[in-house]
């Protein structure tokens, strides 16, 4: 049976787990702990990512999206991409959303309130890297290992001065999905998209699942709640995606905050990747960090650090963008939709920089 080697509190896992279980994939979760990560998941995948996954014929792929991509080649009925342009490039636009972006709330909301957290988080991580150790040995390897997590927070740009903004940007954003969600089971309609799924990964296990977050999407967005049940249950995903390519009213809202937030710093990522090749001619990998630069969230600027990889995602809607232009398309709708979400004409532009994975690792195209 396939292996998924992860966490139960981990962002990404619980990203892979929701899709396993909604296209009905029968898999065995394993735990990573200290051992699981010296002999199998470091030494199969030469990096320190979770999740991992194992196929039956022994492939082992980490990062959620190369695993969903190889799966739905294998698992190809109930496709989460929709076939139709609108749906898919919303559809991709909103995975880089939730899989990079919503990492600010992720993270501010399980390091930033260590009154109600800080026990139950360093909790887990004791219990997931050592489960047969003493209590005081798991909390003492929680916190250490937690501590390096916590670490991450300012360089995501998340410090006291931002933080009323970053919790503005969230509150709104889990009302907004609120209102979506009473209306449909998921992002596009009746069945889970690659989209849904970029949005499990930080709107389950920090978001939904610690429990200062937790009581605020309880109390804020119960909609939001049922909806990140829907997308644990076992119960197997075989809904439609809306008719007619349609873009549901209530999405407009997110895909305009992607527009507003992230977006700026996609396109700056690509720029300040273009300085760091010209400073490192000689260099294939790119480094997980590139130096800093400015963002924006509810009018509250701050500086975080450059993480190059995310191109490697953003590539994806744009690719698709450009493989849609042509004589034979009508781009109208498309780009009316995205005039009407601030996206303007960011897509008709190539990236600078176009990166692939090659062994668990970021490298420039063909070098
Ligand atoms: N893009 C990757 C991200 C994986 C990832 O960052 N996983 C976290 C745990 S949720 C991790 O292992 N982090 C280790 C680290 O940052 O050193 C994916 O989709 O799988």
């Amino acid at each position: 049976m396939l292996k998924l080697y992860g966490s139960r509190f981990s962002l990404y896992t619980g990203k892979a787990r929701s899709y396993l279980r909604k296209k009905g994939i029968p898999f065995e979760e394993v735990t990573s702990t200290l051992s699981v990560y010296k002999n199998f998941i470091i030494p199969r995948t030469g990096v320190r990512f979770i999740p991992v996954v194992q196929t039956e014929d022994d492939q082992v792929i980490q990062d959620t999206t190369v695993i969903i991509d190889t799966l739905e080649t294998q698992y190809p009925e109930n496709s989460v991409y929709p076939v139709t342009p609108k749906q898919k490039l919303a559809s991709l636009l909103l995975e880089v959303y939730g899989d990079e972006w919503l990492l600010i709330p992720a993270m501010h909301y399980r390091w930033n309130f260590p009154e109600k957290n800080e026990t139950f988080i360093y909790g887990e991580f004791g219990s997931m890297v050592m489960p047969k150790a003493p209590r005081f040995i798991q909390r003492f390897l929680g916190k250490k290992i937690g501590n390096k997590f916590k670490g991450f927070v300012p360089r995501l740009g998340i410090t006291d001065q931002n933080i009323p903004a970053i919790e503005a940007s969230y509150e709104q954003l889990l009302q907004d999905l609120n209102v979506h969600f009473s209306k449909h089971d998921f992002l596009l309609g009746g069945r889970p998209s690659i989209a849904d799924f970029g949005f499990m990964g930080p709107l389950y296990a920090h978001l939904f699942r610690d429990p200062a977050p937790g009581e605020l999407m309880h109390r804020l967005a119960p909609e939001v709640c049922r909806w990140v049940e829907r997308m644990n249950s076992n119960e197997v995903a075989t809904g439609e995606f809306l008719a007619n390519d349609e873009i549901p009213s209530t999405l407009i809202p997110v895909l305009k905050r992607m527009a507003s937030e992230h977006l700026p710093v996609l396109l700056d990522t690509d720029k300040k990747l273009s300085e760091w090749r010209e400073q490192n001619p000689d260099k294939i990998e790119v480094d997980r960090v590139i130096g800093t630069h400015r963002f924006s969230v509810e009018g509250s600027e701050n500086t975080r650090a450059v993480l190059p990889h995310v191109l490697w995602m953003f590539r994806r809607p744009i690719d698709y963008y450009q493989s849609l232009r042509g004589p034979d398309y009508d781009m109208a709708e498309v780009d009316t939709m995205l005039d009407q979400t601030g996206f303007g004409g960011a897509l008709t532009q190539d990236l600078s920089n176009k990166l692939v994975r090659s062994d668990n690792k970021i490298i420039f195209e063909n070098s």
